[in-house]
């Protein structure tokens, strides 16, 4: 996986490319990240990367030209065209969907804005695809693009070592995580529960599934659409059997 990131912060991303799992995907060449300086691509002597707004209103806008000439430089490097996202509010929301999908890519470039946001114009000539990481204003894009570095670096293989690890990841199932333990065995007297040193994997299995079921239930049952519910196990599908007939019953009680 090729990443190529054009931003006015170059010195943002260098402890973050450097650092845990990125820093050894990068390292074992697994990872490509290429952090270009936006102002690299400005031709006047200031450098200047923003202007005022037309139409007035507060705060400063990014220029266009040096964005379009920045992503068309880098997009020239690769065999085939980058897919050129803008980390911006207006995006899609960025989830395991979306990452898969943008996994899928060889190679992106990530354009991460500053100020109010950047020219119209560039979104129209040279973006593919805007992501947005949640419905609330950052003043960069830069962090976005670190969020989806990482989110893309777990789904190359042999990034995260227990392979298994990814498949278990949450959402990947559609489901939230079960609850985990270590040492030590008590807590605040808060104990493991039993089933997780008996030694027993199928129950240990059984349980994690109707806990991330339980998990989801209660935290996220907007997460249960059709296709998670077309993935439950035979486990889990027992405890929504039985959440359904606790529910049922409550009603009908309540119905006295
Ligand atoms: C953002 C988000 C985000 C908007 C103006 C940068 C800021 C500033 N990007 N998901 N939420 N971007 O708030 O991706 O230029």
């Amino acid at each position: 996986m090729r990443v190529q990131v054009l931003t006015i912060f170059p010195e943002l991303f260098a402890p973050f490319l450097a650092t845990s799992l990125v820093g050894r995907a990068i390292e074992k060449g697994l990872l490509e990240v290429r952090v270009h300086d936006l102002r690299s691509f400005t031709e006047d002597r200031h450098r200047s990367v923003d202007d005022e707004p037309y139409g007035g209103g507060g705060g400063m806008v990014m220029t266009a030209p040096p964005w379009i000439r920045a992503v068309r430089a880098v997009s020239e490097e690769g065999e085939e065209r980058p897919w050129r996202v803008l980390l911006s509010p207006q995006g899609a929301r960025l989830d395991e969907a979306k990452v898969r999908e943008l996994g899928e890519k060889s190679e992106l470039v990530l354009l991460c804005g500053r100020y109010e946001g950047i020219d119209e114009r560039v979104r129209l000539t040279v973006v593919d695809e805007e992501v947005s990481i949640g419905d609330y204003v950052l003043s960069g894009g830069e962090l976005p693009a670190m969020v989806l570095i990482e989110a893309l670096s777990r789904q190359v293989p042999g990034v995260v070592k227990l392979a298994d690890s990814v498949a278990n990841d949450s959402f990947r199932a559609g489901l939230l995580d079960y609850p985990h333990y270590t040492r030590p065995p008590v807590v605040e007297e808060l104990a493991v529960p039993e089933v997780l040193t008996s030694g027993d994997h199928a129950a240990i299995r059984r349980w994690r599934q109707r806990e991330a079921l339980r998990a989801t239930l209660a935290k996220r049952p907007d997460l249960l659409g059709s296709e998670a519910l077309a993935r439950l196990t035979p486990e889990q599908r027992r405890v929504i059997d039985q959440v359904w007939g606790q529910v049922r019953d409550e009603a009908r009680r309540d119905e006295k």
